[in-house]
């Protein structure tokens, strides 16, 4: 018997699809479009399996919606700024700019080998100037909108390597690559003024209803809206400060206080900069980085003042002011007043520095004597110990009655404040985006004239170990325009500036003039599914919603305010983790199995301890290398195994065996199809059995329900149970109209999933796609309809038209979802016992 050859068949049909431009988004615009994408991926050298899984959830849905009639956009670009090339670039002495094409020619050729349907046509690269062109441009489009400025802000310095450290490359305090203790240095910086749409980012929310709801709860709390009030407070002992200002959400507290805190870079600072002890106790407070997360965690720190201040609501109470390691500058106004009893930090802070705790929120209204010691109360309650606020329910009542009051007395206001902070987009790095300005000899800021973009890298052969590079490069630095003297800006772009528009450089890719055509954006936008990982949840995300807006503000042709109407989040691809007695990591490669027991390779004696299965990573060298996996097995098996073996928003597991059984699936699906070929050769005119019609029109509904739905591994168990009813049933005789037609449909079904495959078994049977997806035949299906009973115990409650043969568990399923059944089932836990009769009854004993 002759066994499937993958590697010829599959070479065969990437070849053929790649000339005939079979994946290229068609012109026509009669048509109703599909836009398919999956996240970009950075040209480390190698794709992954995380790849392999992204890309293949993406291609299966491309290909069914191509096969459905629609004009598909599916495209592939490089996210090739950043990092790693720059790093690479320093170890081996290469220049960032063939290390990374280098890289890109070698994954394209990988991916091409997944038999992706991509429509490399349109194909980009964020580092070519053809692209970051356009975003020099859209920069300075913000520019003018207000919506891009330069201020001075902290940042973690590596003092060693002369650089600024992103938040994850600082570890412990040092930095990721010297080990140098990181400084807080202040840094003028571009910023993208995100902050002004913080409103509009958070509304929207409501209206994604395509995206995973736990996205939209993180990308909320990361805009995290605050309401409550600024609130006025008297200095009274001294001339040259009157008044601290501080936001709260609590000002129903008031009564509580007992001391104000600021940031050590709070205006006030200003008249303690040539005290000693405050200058060591700010150098302290450097010393713990910029997190917000390290902030959080730090020792509360304090540096008493002489200031005292006075409680507005009265003005017997009086409290120390102090500078504070816990409150930051960039959120409210930099100063908040402390009320130990309900707040953590504040309570941590008074205890350290023996200040008075004062509990004013009780949780009943009953009890008197509540008091806090060493852990704030922060629920609900009933205020007390606050005079004219006692017994007011907190915080329903509490919080807006007191506004009311300050704000008639005209000591605070209602405020409301957003934690998202502007988005800083400056790097002191090589491989990114220049930034098209240039200073003046009074180091103002100028555009760099329209005409003159892109402004490009200079060409460089070798990288210095520390610093920006650019700051060293004074032919390309100095800039002489009209016979005036510039200096040009030498800080690049975040990467994820390029990454938070690409999705509008795919529809018009080779656009010259401008980074996209409106016509193309009309028709082409929003992306209809974006398809990626969960770790891009908020920033990447909260970015290109931020582009899209700011882009379409003030321009009415284009009135697309979010960028992905569906988004889909994958999970990991996991591998068990292997360590040697030396407790050293080891790769599967340098694994054996003997008897069930895992040994060393290279030393069958030598046992290893096998760790749980985890997300492949580089690190725990528990990865599967994706190019040898397909040639060994072809693409087909890897993409039938990467979705089979859990849905796709879920980790999979990957394991030898699994790939194993998935190739082997795809050899019995070819003996099937010799099977087919052989019948159909016979050519019988009569048929036996309606059997085979009834089965492929359950099978073809079952199946666009599964793509619709993205349960996908659902689709890969549909194929399975394919198999095995075609394989018996081909025992009654069928006329060769009957199987020509009905496997003819079955094949086109494998499209999506294992399009080499289908392809091959199409073209050898002389059957037709014509790009139309197999209808089914609803009339067929009622014909085979049943009534089940439905019973609570024991007692009828209702009927259910269902398809005969379907199963306890899909029953079960449909009744929990039923609005005349569900108010019987409280909860899974209250079901006791299930009776069911397959066809006609289904009872459940509650
Ligand atoms: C007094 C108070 C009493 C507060 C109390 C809380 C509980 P969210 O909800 O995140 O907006 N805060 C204000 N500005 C701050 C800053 N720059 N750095 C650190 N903390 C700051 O938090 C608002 C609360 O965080 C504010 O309400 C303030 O503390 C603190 F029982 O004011 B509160």
């Amino acid at each position: 018997m002759d066994r499937y050859n993958f590697k010829i068949i599959e070479e065969k049909w990437q070849r053929k699809w790649e000339e005939d431009k079979t994946f290229s988004a068609k012109i026509d615009k009669s048509k109703k479009k599909f836009y398919c994408l999956e996240m970009f991926p950075y040209p480390s050298g190698k794709i992954h399996m995380g790849h392999v899984r992204n890309y293949t959830i993406g291609d299966v849905l491309a290909r069914f919606k191509s096969l459905q009639g629609f004009n598909v956009l599916h495209p592939m670009g490089w996210d090739s700024f950043g990092m790693p090339a720059e790093n690479a670039a320093r170890q081996n002495g290469l220049d960032p700019k063939s290390w990374t094409e280098k890289n890109i020619s070698n994954m394209k050729t990988q991916l091409k080998k997944l038999g992706l349907s991509i429509d490399w046509e349109r194909e980009i690269s964020t580092c070519s100037p053809e692209y970051y062109k356009h975003q020099q441009k859209f920069f300075l489009e913000l520019y003018d909108k207000g919506l891009v400025y330069r201020k001075e802000q902290y940042v973690n310095w590596d003092p060693i390597d002369q650089t600024v450290l992103a938040n994850e490359q600082v570890i412990d305090g040092k930095g990721w690559r010297s080990g140098a203790t990181v400084e807080r240095k202040k840094l003028n910086q571009w910023f993208f003024n995100i902050n002004k749409f913080s409103e509009n980012l958070l509304e929207n929310l409501e209206l994604l209803n395509e995206w995973p709801n736990k996205v939209k709860v993180m990308q909320k709390n990361w805009i995290g809206k605050s309401f409550g009030c600024e609130i006025n407070f008297k200095i009274e002992n001294s001339s040259k400060i009157e008044n601290i200002k501080c936001f709260t959400t609590r000002p129903d507290t008031l009564f509580g206080m007992s001391f104000i805190a600021l940031s050590v870079d709070h205006p006030i600072s200003k008249y303690y900069e040539s005290n000693e002890e405050f200058i060591e106790f700010k150098n302290k407070c450097s010393a713990v980085g910029t997190t917000e997360e390290a902030i959080a965690n730090a020792d509360k720190l304090g540096f008493k003042t002489d200031l005292i201040a006075v409680n507005p609501l009265d003005n017997k109470i009086k409290v120390p002011v102090y500078f504070a390691n816990f409150v930051l500058m960039d959120y409210g106004l930099g100063a908040v007043f402390g009320c130990p009893a309900h707040d953590q930090r504040d309570l941590d802070f008074a205890l350290k520095y023996n200040l008075n705790v004062k509990t004013v929120v009780k949780p009943e209204i009953k009890i008197d004597d509540f008091k806090v010691k060493d852990k704030a109360y922060t629920g609900p309650g009933y205020i007390f110990n606050s005079s004219f606020l006692n017994n007011l329910k907190c915080p329903e009542e509490s919080i807006i009655k007191t506004i009311e009051y300050l704000e008639k007395k005209k000591i605070g206001e209602k405020k409301i404040n957003f934690r998202l902070k502007d988005w800083g987009v400056s790097r002191q790095r090589y491989w990114g985006c220049p930034i098209p300005i240039i200073y003046d000899e009074n180091g103002k800021a100028n555009k760099i004239p329209e005409e003159m973009l892109p402004v490009t890298l200079p060409e460089i052969t070798k990288l210095s170990s520390t610093g920006n590079p650019l700051d060293t490069i004074i032919e390309w630095k100095n800039i002489e325009i009209d016979g005036k003297k510039f200096i040009r800006e030498t800080d690049t772009l975040d990467t994820f500036v390029d990454s938070s528009w690409y999705f509008l450089r795919f529809c018009s890719p080779r656009k010259t003039d401008y980074g996209f055509d409106e016509e193309e954006i009309k028709y082409w936008m929003p992306v209809d599914q974006y398809i990626g990982g969960v770790e891009h949840a908020i920033l990447h995300l909260l970015y290109s919603r931020f582009f899209m807006m700011a882009i379409s503000k003030e321009n009415k042709k284009i009135n697309i305010e979010e960028p992905f109407k569906g988004l889909f989040t994958q999970g990991m691809v996991c591998h068990e983790t292997y360590k040697n007695q030396e407790n050293q990591w080891l790769s599967p490669d340098e694994i054996v199995t003997i008897n069930g027991k895992k040994f060393e390779k290279k030393e069958k004696t030598r046992e290893v301890k096998v760790g749980p299965s985890e997300s492949m990573s580089k690190s725990k060298k528990n990865t599967i290398d994706p190019e040898k996996i397909i040639n060994e097995y072809g693409a087909d098996a890897a993409r039938l195994f990467i979705l089979s073996d859990s849905p796709p928003e879920k980790d999979v597991q990957w394991s030898d065996e699994g790939i194993n059984s998935s190739y082997k699936f795809i050899n019995k699906l070819w003996m099937l199809n010799k099977k087919f070929m052989n019948e159909i050769s016979k050519d019988h005119q009569e048929d036996s059995s309606l059997n085979l019609s009834k089965f492929t029109n359950q099978y073809l509904k079952k199946i666009t329900k599964n793509l619709n739905n993205f349960s996908y591994n659902v689709l890969i168990a549909n194929l399975h149970e394919m198999y095995s009813y075609l394989n018996k049933e081909l025992i009654n005789i069928y006329s060769s109209k009957t199987l020509k037609e009905n496997y003819n449909k079955i094949l086109i079904t494998m499209l999506p999933i294992i399009p080499h495959f289908a392809s091959e078994c199409l073209k050898e049977n002389n059957f037709d796609i014509k790009d139309i997806w197999p209808e089914f035949d609803e009339k067929i299906l009622k014909e085979d309809n049943v009534n089940i009973v439905v019973q609570f115990n024991g007692k009828k409650r209702g009927l259910l038209k269902l398809q005969k043969d379907t199963t306890e568990k899909e029953v079960l399923s449909i009744i929990k979802e039923d609005q005349n059944f569900k108010k019987y089932i409280n909860n899974q836990e209250t079901i006791k016992k299930i009776i069911f009769v397959k066809n006609r009854i289904l009872n459940i004993i509650v």
